[in-house]
């Protein structure tokens, strides 16, 4: 009887041990947001747009956002990018992989595009206020602070994997980056 007791006990242990780990698992999933960066090149240029609000604004980045319930990341790189800006993606390159990891736990995932055939007019819209930039002239100290590191990559069509943890200021506190052939 002993013995039983004893075993029930240690099963109830090891099931808790189990729903918390489940849990953990559960919430990290739930804090992980999958999000489309395009960035438009034409020639030494690169498109920009100015976010005007929410996440990330005041900052120069490409144009992208979260991807929808039944959509192909493929699907909302082209959405994003026609709400943002006005312009319809005609040729377009998956170019990289981020991960992003913020001191509350939160994850974002971006799948970034290289985009070099569109058509449409470009416009500024609610979120974003374009602006063609020079590559040897990017406005690095208005961009996100990843954004240094893995265009270069970007602009030497080199596909890479890249993962970046901020701190609450969002400051980068550590990276790893890596060119791959898989994305
Ligand atoms: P909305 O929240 O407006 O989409 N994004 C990032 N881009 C860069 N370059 N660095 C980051 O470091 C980023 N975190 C998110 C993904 C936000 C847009 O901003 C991108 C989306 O395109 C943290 O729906």
């Amino acid at each position: 009887m002993f013995l039983q007791e004893k075993l029930l006990s240690i099963l109830l242990f090891f099931c808790d041990y189990v729903c918390d780990y489940a849990k953990i698992l559960y919430t990290i999933k739930m804090n992980r947001k999958v999000m489309t960066l395009a960035i438009v090149r034409e020639g030494d240029h690169v498109l920009l747009g100015m976010k005007k609000r929410g996440f990330g604004e005041g900052r120069w980045n490409g144009f992208g956002g979260k991807v929808g319930e039944g959509e192909s990341v493929e699907e909302a790189m082209i959405r994003e990018l026609r709400e943002e800006s006005g312009l319809e993606a005609l040729a377009y390159k998956k170019a990289g992989f981020i991960e992003f990891f913020f001191p509350d736990g939160s994850e974002v995932e971006v799948h970034l595009f290289r985009v070099t055939a569109y058509d449409g007019d470009l416009c500024e819209t609610e979120e974003m206020a374009p602006r063609w930039f020079l590559y040897h002239e990017l406005p690095y100290e208005n961009m996100w602070p990843d954004d240094k590191h893995w265009f270069p990559l970007f602009w030497e069509e080199k596909p890479f994997r890249g993962k970046f943890w901020f701190d609450k200021d969002t400051h980068i506190i550590s990276q790893d980056l890596q060119e791959t052939n898989s994305l």
